[in-house]
């Protein structure tokens, strides 16, 4: 029995390149039960982060007991992380949401769902009446299921018409989605997690997958351990598990001071051409934007970058010469480089790496422009980040016809005559007052979002009616005026996809408790107290169950980048997931996009004409056609420009946010575990050792962190991250700590800026002040197994769970292993 809180990753089951990944079930069941006493396995996914770790649910007494990885899925081959183990059905049965709520006389009061669908249906169609649809704002999530986006843009698109709606996958993926469609036409991750069993180079951009997907960490610690490992570069200011890993295997971990990647790419793109290490064949058959490309990047030397970044020159030519040299090489990106101020442009060069040298859409060659929550990828490819359905373009006439024709109504009704609204826009008309109805759903802004201070005051404003849509009583519920109970997880159906376009279905396990109710029924009961109709009269959202909206779904996909009409539930329910596009051309979905260099760029193809890289401008289809893409992608370039906000005398370092591996962002579910919780309890604060002793700072000390715009009081961790640079996890809101007090959110600190192109908030950087308020009580409550242990390892307790994880180690082979490998080494 293994302990996953201190062992992260699991048994290790190393393997030579190019055969396939071992399977490894990992288990987990409520103390003091067994396999034998479960009733009921049924069929899932874990959705506790975009990794889509394919699983069974254990069911007793209607209860969820507990969860075992399914060995055949191609995602993760039997594992499970500490997340999926102890976090991805323990909250089922703590205090949750069970009846709907409306605020009286200044109090949420429960009542029953009529009340509430009621209050909602009246307040919006007297909304509709005075102001029309722009008064009604949309904010959702990336973790909802496909069928519940899919019915929320239908609605939202076709029924009422506004343009206000977007994901806080604005948040999360949107530079993902505007880095893929800037440079190759349209969102679609090109490359398949079958690429680490091939890659001779492992490359991550600000992407600590060591916390953030654990079991495809496990993926490349079972090559690393291996004959024949990839050479592993790891793009962060901290210590992390990856860039330790990139030490080890004679790869490079470059540390620059956040906020300049772009220089850093430059610098690489730069070294690249200066070395010859480019396929010119390849550029010239498949790419556009070279010459400008070459010329941009040409002042970022080595030294130049080096003193902007504040790294070693050598450092740079080094990641270079591993990327130039290496036959194949597998990216990945993620938040590091995501939530800064040039997000689009530096993940649009990692891009530019790859095409730049051919090595794209072949085994071991690829990229991954990461997802970070479970069903991010479907918010998008449905619309219900305010994009079109099915990736479809707002400024093509064609595109828009096609939606027009499918749900039956006039093309004018459907938003498009300007892009749809940002998340960032849609609480900026809040607080001006043009929206007035703002229907949050599986979501919690008033933690993540940045600026909380200016969020709160939103929230609160009188001519702003908010519906929050729950399992839980959260920090914004609050504020709410009508909270919905949602069933979650395990209580409900439907598809989600992860990040390598992996389909799998979700089924109910258990019934959702009290009287919630799963998204997609409340979404439809709108619709249907709304009158929601068709140009004919008919209803405008004929389907009443899951099924029924993957059905309508799959429609809306036929014949795009995303096409779903090869799958179904019944496919759905075999031994493993299945990726999109899936059609008669690709029965079992296709592992890789762009095999043959032949990209979704074409004028009446793509999902966007692309925009300015530094001033996030949009590109008309005029000028676009005159680039002349024809199926091939762009080479994006751009310069570096300074931050909007740096270090000076009065806030001296730079902070930056993220994650730690025991919880999943504001610890609504994984607060509720009893082994995550004592993982890591409370927030807490990483400086460096050296900046630490500069302000007479020691382990476990109560500091506080300041920017401009608020503080928090938390004790210090005396980490193992690049000086000047301060850390805080994000996850910790109030809910659990029986205090409103505004000092524990690392988002109190952070500012209302975000991406010109992706509009994704710039949550990596903040300046700030640190003052020591005196001492604490014992160490830092960070966890020491990761990223945020401590720089001296003798000082803090090591964290540490129970022995109860049961894990099946079977060196044989998956059914559906991806990838043809040669398996005679096995
Ligand atoms: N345990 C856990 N796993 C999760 C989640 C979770 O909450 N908890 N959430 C999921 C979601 S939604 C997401 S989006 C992903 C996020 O997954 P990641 O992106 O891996 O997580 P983060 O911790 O946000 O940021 C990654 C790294 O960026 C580094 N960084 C900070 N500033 C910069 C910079 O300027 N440049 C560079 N190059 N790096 C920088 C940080 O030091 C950090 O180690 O995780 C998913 N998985
Ligand atoms: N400072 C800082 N801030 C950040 C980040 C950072 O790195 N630093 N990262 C950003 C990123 S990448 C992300 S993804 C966001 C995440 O930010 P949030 O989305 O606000 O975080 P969650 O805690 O996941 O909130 C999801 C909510 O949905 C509820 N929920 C879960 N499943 C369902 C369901 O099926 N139905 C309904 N109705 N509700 C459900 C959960 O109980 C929870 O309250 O935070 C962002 N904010
Ligand atoms: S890696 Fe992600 S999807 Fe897989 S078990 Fe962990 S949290 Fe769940
Ligand atoms: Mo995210």
């Amino acid at each position: 029995m293994a302990d996953r809180i201190s062992d992260l990753w699991g048994t290790r089951t190393p393997h030579a390149r190019d055969t396939s990944w071992p399977i490894r079930v990992d288990q987990h069941l409520e103390p003091g039960l067994t396999a034998a006493d479960v009733d009921d396995w049924v069929q899932s996914a874990c959705t506790l982060c975009s990794n889509g770790c394919a699983c069974d649910i254990a069911v007793k007494d209607g209860r969820m007991v507990g969860v075992r990885g399914r060995p055949g899925d191609v995602v993760n081959h039997g594992r499970l992380g500490p997340k999926g183990l102890y976090g991805s059905w323990q909250w089922s049965r703590s205090e949750r949401l069970t009846r709907p709520l409306v605020r009286r006389g200044g109090e949420l009061r429960e009542t029953d769902w009529d009340t509430a669908m009621d209050l909602i249906a009246r307040r919006s169609r007297e909304l509709l009446d005075e102001f029309g649809p722009l008064s009604h704002g949309f904010y959702t999530s990336g973790q909802l299921f496909l069928e519940e986006y899919y019915t929320l843009s239908v609605l939202g698109k076709a029924g009422l018409g506004t343009p206000h709606m977007d994901g806080n996958t604005r948040l999360c993926t949107a530079t993902a989605a505007a880095a893929l469609k800037q440079s190759f036409g349209s969102d679609g991750q090109p490359g398949s997690y079958a690429d680490i069993e091939a890659c001779d180079a492992l490359f991550l951009f600000g992407h600590n997958m060591a916390e953030t997907q654990t079991v495809l960490w496990s993926r490349v610690l079972d090559r690393l351990r291996g004959p024949e490992p990839p050479v592993v570069v790891a793009v962060d200011p901290r210590r992390t598990p990856v860039t330790e890993a990139a030490v080890e295997t004679g790869g490079v971990h470059l540390a620059p001071l956040p906020g300049t990647n772009q220089a850093l790419m430059n610098g690489l793109v730069r070294e690249l051409l200066e070395h010859g290490w480019v396929d010119h064949d390849y550029i010239a058959a498949h790419t556009v934007g070279y010459d400008e490309l070459a010329a941009t990047v040409k002042p970022y030397t080595p030294e130049r970058v080096a003193e902007i970044c504040r790294i070693e020159a050598r450092d740079l030519r080094r990641a270079a010469e591993v990327f130039g040299t290496s036959r194949r090489v597998l990216s990945t990106v993620l938040q590091g480089f995501y939530q800064s101020h040039q997000a689009s442009a530096a993940s649009c060069q990692v891009n530019n790496l790859h095409l730049l040298r051919g090595l794209l859409g072949r085994p071991g060659s690829g990229v991954l422009q990461m997802n970070g929550q479970p069903t991010a990828q479907n918010t998008r490819e449905c619309g219900a980040d305010g994009d079109l359905p099915g990736f479809r373009n707002w400024d093509n006439p064609e595109h828009i016809r096609q939606l027009a024709d499918l749900w039956n109504v006039d093309p004018l009704t459907i938003p498009h005559w300007a892009p749809p609204t940002h998340a960032m826009q849609i609480w900026r008309y809040a607080e001006q007052g043009s929206i007035r109805l703002l229907w949050i759903s599986a979501t919690n802004p008033a933690v993540s979002l940045p600026e909380l201070p200016r969020i709160r005051k939103i929230l609160a404003r009188d001519d702003l009616f908010v519906v929050v849509q729950d399992g839980f009583h959260t920090e914004t519920a609050e504020y709410a005026d009508v909270v919905l109970p949602a069933a979650l997880w395990g209580e409900k159906q439907g598809t989600f996809t992860n990040a390598d376009r992996t389909v799998h279905l979700s089924e109910k396990a258990v019934e959702p408790p009290g009287e919630a109710r799963a998204d997609l029924d409340i979404f439809l009961d709108y619709a249907r107290r709304m009158d929601l109709r068709d140009r004919d009269g008919g209803p405008l959202l004929p389907w009443s169950d899951p099924e029924g909206a993957f059905e309508a779904w799959k429609e809306c996909s036929r014949g795009r980048p995303c096409d779903y009409t090869g799958l179904s539930y019944d496919r759905l329910r075999g031994d493993t997931g299945i990726r999109w596009p899936c059609t008669d051309e690709y029965p079992d979905g296709r592992e890789r996009l762009y095999e043959d260099g032949v990209f979704p760029t074409h004028a009446d193809v793509c999902e966007s004409y692309g925009r300015d890289p530094l001033t996030g401008g949009t590109t008309s289809r005029e000028q676009y056609l005159a680039t002349r893409p024809d199926g091939r992608a762009f080479l994006r370039a751009a310069e570096y420009v300074a931050p909007p906000e740096t270090p000076d005398d009065e806030f001296p370092f730079a902070c930056t946010t993220g994650r730690t591996v025991y919880h999943f962002h504001t610890r609504t579910k994984t607060g509720r575990s009893r082994r995550l919780r004592r993982a890591a309890p409370e927030p807490w604060a990483e400086l460096s050792a050296r900046d630490a002793e500069a302000l007479g700072i020691a382990e476990g000390d109560l500091v506080r962190v300041e920017s401009a715009r608020g503080r928090v009081d938390v004790p210090a961790r005396i980490g193992r991250g690049r000086d000047g640079v301060v850390f805080l996890p994000f996850h910790y809101g109030y809910w659990d700590s029986g205090a409103d007090a505004h000092t524990r959110a690392a988002n109190e600190l952070t500012q209302t800026e975000w991406d010109p192109v992706s509009k994704q908030p710039l949550f990596k950087l903040s300046a700030v002040r640190v003052v020591r308020l005196g001492g604490g009580a014992g160490p830092a409550p960070a966890p020491t197994t990761a990223a945020s242990a401590p720089a001296d390892p003798a000082a803090v307790a090591p964290t540490s769970g129970d022995d109860d994880v049961h894990e099946d180690v079977r060196p044989d082979l998956p059914r559906h292993s991806g990838t043809p490998h040669d398996t005679s080494h096995l």
